[in-house]
């Protein structure tokens, strides 16, 4: 983006920088060119210092007050020769500083080299992105590992606390996962797990947080949920775990799940899932493909009439 009040400059370097492959976009003067860029951030901006209105200095202290724009190179072309304008442009943040009037080819060689850092830096930016990204995410599921649930946990039933909202947790675990490995092997016992992600993901809404505990044993944060909400949702899980076998290598494996389920917030984070934790043990000793919850101490049996034909793993 060519940044001057006169037409005739910005058309000698529009030319000059299409003539090298470039695509400019112009503006008159400074408020036009921070518009310009919050609508569509160019790679490199080449902005003029006197002009009507924001001066280029002023121009590029906002630009550098802007998280999403700071990162532009922005190159100063000005008549102001003086070291001190040279110096000044540098320490406000710019990336190069001609002066005019300018070789054409060095304006195509200074602007060539602002465009290579941008795109290093956007390389890089999406690539430390994707490590933030990997970073939270379990490998085998692509819910979020286990620190990162316990960060969204303790975020939460912070907000929970706050706002005196009710918060719930919901401890998930496979029943007999051991013997689904046994019988149809590792790689098909993580077939399972996988597909069971999906399923969960599905019964949640927007707003809920599901992460990988462990091995077979996942996390389930719901904000802004009471207790018959939360058994809601719990029950949902559980039947659709139960109602349709995984199909893992070519094999239908049928598995059922248990929950514990607590409500909060109470005293800590922690606290909600050991609550959580206590409730999935119940339902376990319960005879397992159930929730059991908190406060209600209430274990709710699998409906009647399901298809005990099936194979359970
Ligand atoms: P329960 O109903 O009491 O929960 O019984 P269980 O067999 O599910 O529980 P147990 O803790 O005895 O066994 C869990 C098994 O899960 C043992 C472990 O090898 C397996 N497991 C843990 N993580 C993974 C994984 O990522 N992939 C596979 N395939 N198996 C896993
Ligand atoms: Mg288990």
């Amino acid at each position: 983006m060519i940044t001057d009040d006169s037409l005739v400059i910005r058309a000698v370097v529009r030319s000059h920088l299409e003539a090298a492959g470039h695509h400019v976009i112009e503006a008159v003067d400074g408020t036009a060119a921070l518009d310009a860029c919050r609508d569509s951030p160019p790679d490199v901006i080449l902005l003029d210092i006197e002009m009507p209105g924001l001066d280029g200095y002023e121009v590029l202290a906002e630009l550098k007050a802007i998280p999403d724009l700071m990162d532009i190179p922005v190159v100063f072309l000005s008549t102001l020769t003086e070291m001190d304008d040279v110096l000044r442009g540098l320490r406000g943040g710019a990336h190069d500083y001609l002066k005019k009037p300018f070789e054409p080819a060095e304006l195509v060689a200074r602007v060539a080299a602002a465009a290579h850092v941008k795109k290093l830096q956007d390389q890089l930016r999406q690539r430390n992105d994707e490590l933030d990204l990997l970073s939270r995410t379990d490998a085998l599921t692509g819910l979020h590992n286990r620190r990162h649930v316990e960060e969204k946990l303790a975020y939460h039933h912070a907000q929970a606390v706050r706002h005196h909202d009710p918060l719930c947790a919901l401890l998930l675990d496979v029943d007999n996962f051991k013997r689904v490995n046994d019988g149809f092997g590792h790689p098909a016992g993580d077939l399972v797990l996988a597909e069971f992600a999906v399923r969960l993901r599905q019964e949640l809404r927007e707003g809920d947080v599901a992460g990988r505990w462990g091995g077979e044993e996942f996390l389930v944060v719901l904000p802004r949920t009471d207790l018959a909400g939360a058994l809601l949702v719990a029950e949902r899980i559980r039947r659709s775990i139960a109602a349709t076998p995984i199909v893992a290598g070519g094999t239908q494996i049928s598995v059922t799940v248990s929950g514990g389920c607590a409500l909060g917030p109470i005293g800590s984070a922690d606290e909600l899932v050991d609550n959580a934790d206590a409730q999935l043990y119940v339902a376990k000793a319960a005879g397992r493909d159930r929730i059991a919850s908190t406060t209600a101490r209430e274990v709710l049996p699998p409906e009647s009439g399901q298809d005990s034909s099936r194979r359970h793993a």
